[in-house]
């Protein structure tokens, strides 16, 4: 019965939609903007976009949708003078009719007197249109980058610009329900230094039906720095007796969210050495998390978005570089000790960058260990029972690890390999840990100053210790402080039986170079 009430009847109500106002969009839709092209059979709807354009095209702007929020939320009461919001959308060749639904929808249900303005950033799509005929529509402003700059610095740009006491960040193709905005507001008015997103609905990407979304889960991520959305646990789900109640979530999914500006702008924004797309989600959320704010999500607030399988859009560096570019910022200035966790999990990212450490200082923020510890409990910090582990082997022979009568240090050495694929010789089962170590009991591969310097030894392991950190880099082994490879050079005495361990410039060539190894 409830569920019957909560349809949408007629388009919105909206006490300050005035009928001048509908004729201009209705106008504007029809006759200037969308330009409906007829979709001849054959074409591929899929094809610009990556979502269904002709249902797209085909779904009203102004269609009334069910009310997904939990009855409850329709008796609560939001404070008469809520701070009015600057909304920021960037867009890259974003589809007009999603790009129009967005704004039309937020028209359609926010009251006037809290949309302080509507800044669309265009970054640098073909057709400047898609963005200018929209400043013809009540609030809206337009802001066209002279070249493509990604989400990051878009949104920065546009943030720049805005004059609203509070920012609201919205995805290009949103479809924002009844009173979404209210609830998010009301909660940043109490407290500043909290940063709020709604609960993110599904706008179906080919059949364009809006699907409420589950209103108990939170924001969670792996060590490779990918976002998932986690169901919250029972007892989590105990501890919530009202269901109204907002839920404190480690990160956010990144699209949709209101801050206060003078926040946003003293936290230091975004890192504006984040391109394209990716990443800056986590480093927001740490940073919020870590320097005194907070992050929730509003079950009262429903905002409906188009969630889509690729990207519609190409990436100038590609697309895995500039996700591993952008993470990796966030690894190096937020995440201490625990960023090792992050390179094990992608091997291919390294080095260091010149980040934002400096930003860090000036704030005082908390440290990752204490985030983890406060904030993300649940985030499993990897042991050795989830190490990569096996043999290291070069054709016919292993790595081994051998002690010698009489002598306290085990020597590494190359032995024909013993055992089976699956259950090797224990003496020839290395490991590989998550600080990227090459580890058997307490010794892992390393180097000393001692003896000559390109041999490789087994040493005590010590996390801290550069010289004992390894790659794989192709079917080589890279020594990380070296960048020199691993090697198996001719011993002395000639026999090929008695191989020496040692590093030496990377030959891509060189088969004493090449490595079957458990991890990648
Ligand atoms: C999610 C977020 C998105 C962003 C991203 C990580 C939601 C619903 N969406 O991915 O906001 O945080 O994770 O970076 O939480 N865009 C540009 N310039 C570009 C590329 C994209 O302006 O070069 C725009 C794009 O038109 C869209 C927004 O940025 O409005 C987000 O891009 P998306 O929709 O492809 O990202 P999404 O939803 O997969
Ligand atoms: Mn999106």
């Amino acid at each position: 019965l409830v569920i019957l009430f909560s349809q949408e009847k007629s388009v919105d109500n909206k006490p300050w939609y005035r009928d001048a106002w509908d004729d201009l969009l209705d106008q504007f839709e029809e006759k200037s903007y969308l330009n409906a092209r007829r979709w001849k059979p054959g074409l591929d709807p899929y094809k610009l976009h990556a979502f269904n354009q002709r249902e797209c095209e085909r779904t009203p702007s102004n269609r009334a949708l069910r009310d997904t929020r939990h009855y409850r939320c329709t008796t609560l009461h939001y404070g008469p003078d809520l701070p009015p919001t600057s909304i920021v959308i960037t867009f890259h060749n974003e589809a007009r009719a999603t790009l129009l639904r967005t704004i039309r929808s937020i028209l359609n249900r926010t009251p006037v007197h809290l949309i302080h303005e509507i800044i669309l950033v265009d970054d640098f799509s073909d057709d400047p249109n898609d963005c200018l005929l929209l400043t013809k529509l009540p609030k809206v402003k337009c802001l066209r980058n002279d070249r493509r700059e990604g989400l990051i610095r878009s949104r920065v740009r546009g943030a720049d610009m805005a004059r609203g006491e509070v920012l609201t960040f919205l995805d290009s193709h949103c479809e924002v329900n009844k009173d979404w905005l209210l609830p998010l507001l009301q909660r940043v008015k109490e407290d500043r230094t909290r940063v709020v997103s709604p609960v993110i609905d599904i706008i179906n990407m080919d059949t364009f039906a809006y699907v409420a979304a589950s209103a108990d889960l939170r924001g969670g991520f792996d060590w490779s720095l990918h976002f998932k959305w986690e169901q919250l646990s029972a007892e989590q789900r105990a501890r919530r007796a009202d269901p109204t109640e907002p839920i404190k979530t480690p990160i956010i999914a990144g699209g949709l969210f209101v801050i206060d500006r003078s926040w946003f702008n003293h936290l230091g924004k975004y890192d504006t050495a984040m391109d394209i797309w990716g990443g800056e989600n986590f480093e927001i959320s740490f940073r919020v998390w870590m320097c005194g704010g907070s992050l929730e999500i509003v079950p009262c607030s429903r905002v409906g978005h188009v969630f889509r399988k690729k990207h519609p859009y190409v990436f100038p560096d590609g697309n895995a570089n500039t996700y591993i570019k952008n993470t990796r910022r966030t690894a190096e200035v937020w995440m201490d000790e625990f960023k090792l966790f992050y390179y094990w999990a992608r091997p291919a990212a390294r080095g260091n960058v010149r980040g934002r450490e400096e930003l860090r200082r000036r704030l005082k923020c908390k440290s990752f260990k204490w985030y983890l510890d406060h904030v993300y409990p649940e985030l499993k910090i990897p042991d050795d029972s989830d190490s990569k582990s096996g043999v290291i082997r070069q054709r016919q022979n292993c790595l081994e690890y051998q002690t010698l009568e009489g002598q306290e240090m085990p020597v590494l050495g190359l032995g024909p390999c013993m055992g089976t694929k699956e259950v090797p010789a224990l003496y020839q089962e290395w490991i590989y840990t998550h600080g990227q170590q090459i580890r058997q009991k307490q010794h892992c591969l390393s180097l000393s100053t001692m003896f000559p310097a390109s041999q490789v030894l087994l040493l005590p392991c010590n996390a801290s210790d550069g010289k004992q950190r390894w790659q794989k880099s192709g079917s080589h082994l890279e020594h990380l402080a070296s960048h020199f490879c691993l090697d198996s050079e001719m011993a002395l005495d000639g026999l090929e039986s008695s191989r020496m361990l040692v590093i030496s410039p990377c030959e891509p060539s060189a088969y004493t170079q090449r490595w079957e190894v458990p991890f990648s």
